[in-house]
């Protein structure tokens, strides 16, 4: 029986994972959950939303909000992505702060800003299945220097190894309270949703340099039909000379991205999926605030 289970009383809150591209805060949220709620992939800049992530037990309920990796925004995209960590970070009770092993350069405007936040940052080193905590003492004395964290917890997201014992210090720092969900609700992003974002893992999968970064996902029609689901989706692409690259010779490139984002998505929705995918410019669309908008970033 672990400790929630003991406890009578029932305790719930916003848990934010925030850090630096990469660290692994989606692979984090997937192993506590246990489902792929947020795509992974091995580049930088991944997440582009706040996902939300629903943990139940009998008498636990938290709410994980997986964000963007902090990094100094560009373009308009990109600030738009940044203020889904502000607004992760002002919602949550509690804030864990995501770091991977052997990490050395930190985003020193985060110190700045946990400073204003009251609320528990608990310092998450994560990798540890690459590491040890020797190696790590270094980096985890400075930034225990930097910032007074509410604990410090060493963690593998992809193996698991140490997600109990932060899942306890997060049980500690949560308040009682009562579930705001269904306690079998995973999510609450619409499955159209889900569908975009497993094709964006694909383009992040099968392209280089920036086509990932220069793309969107639109789906314009998901028709829930008896024996299989028809979609209709667009890749959204920045540039005239990313379509060429994007349908490749003889449409190869196009054939294979529909190929394997059908796989993903009927995986994710547990059934036959026909998916019809198309590519369309839009100028400069991550540059453009009102574009960056339409298509889902707000
Ligand atoms: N070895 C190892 N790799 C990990 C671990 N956690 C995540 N990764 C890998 O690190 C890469 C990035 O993981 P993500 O979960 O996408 O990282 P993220 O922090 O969500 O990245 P952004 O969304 O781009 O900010 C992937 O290739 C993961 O498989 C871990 O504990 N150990
Ligand atoms: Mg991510």
């Amino acid at each position: 029986m672990t400790k929630k289970e003991e406890n009578k009383e029932h305790k719930s809150g916003y848990v934010a994972i925030v850090g630096k591209p990469n660290a692994g805060k989606s692979t984090l949220m997937n192993q506590i959950l246990g489902s792929k709620i947020s795509i992974t992939t091995p580049k930088p800049q991944t997440t582009r939303h706040q996902i939300i992530g629903i943990h139940s037990e009998e008498n636990l309920q938290i709410i994980f909000l997986d964000t963007p990796g902090i990094i100094h925004p560009r373009y308009e995209l990109q600030k738009a992505m940044m203020s889904f960590v502000d607004r992760a970070r002002s919602d949550a009770d509690i804030v864990l702060f995501l770091v991977e092993a052997g990490e050395n350069r930190m985003p020193d405007y985060a110190f700045d800003v946990f400073k204003t936040m009251n609320k528990p940052i608990v310092l998450v080193v994560n990798k540890m299945d690459t590491s040890s905590r020797e190696q790590e003492k270094e980096m985890v004395e400075s930034l225990n220097e930097s910032y007074r964290f509410a604990d410090t917890v060493y963690i593998s997201a992809l193996t698991g190894e140490g997600v109990p014992e932060l899942m306890n210090i997060i049980y500690d720092n949560l308040k009682p309270g009562p579930p705001y969900y269904p306690k079998e609700m995973l999510s609450e992003q619409p499955v159209r949703f889900f569908v975009a974002e497993l094709i964006r893992e694909q383009l992040f999968m099968q392209f280089e340099q920036e086509i990932p970064y220069s793309s969107t996902v639109d789906v314009i029609q998901y028709d829930e039909r008896e024996d299989l689901d028809y979609i209709n989706a667009e890749v959204i692409v920045n540039r005239n000379s990313q379509k060429g690259i994007l349908i490749g010779k003889g449409g190869k490139a196009i054939k294979e991205l529909g190929k394997k984002s059908r796989q993903a998505i009927q995986d994710f929705v547990g059934k036959k999926v026909f998916l019809d995918l198309h590519v369309k410019v839009r100028d400069k669309w991550r540059e453009n605030p009102n574009m960056v908008r339409n298509f889902g970033y707000r």
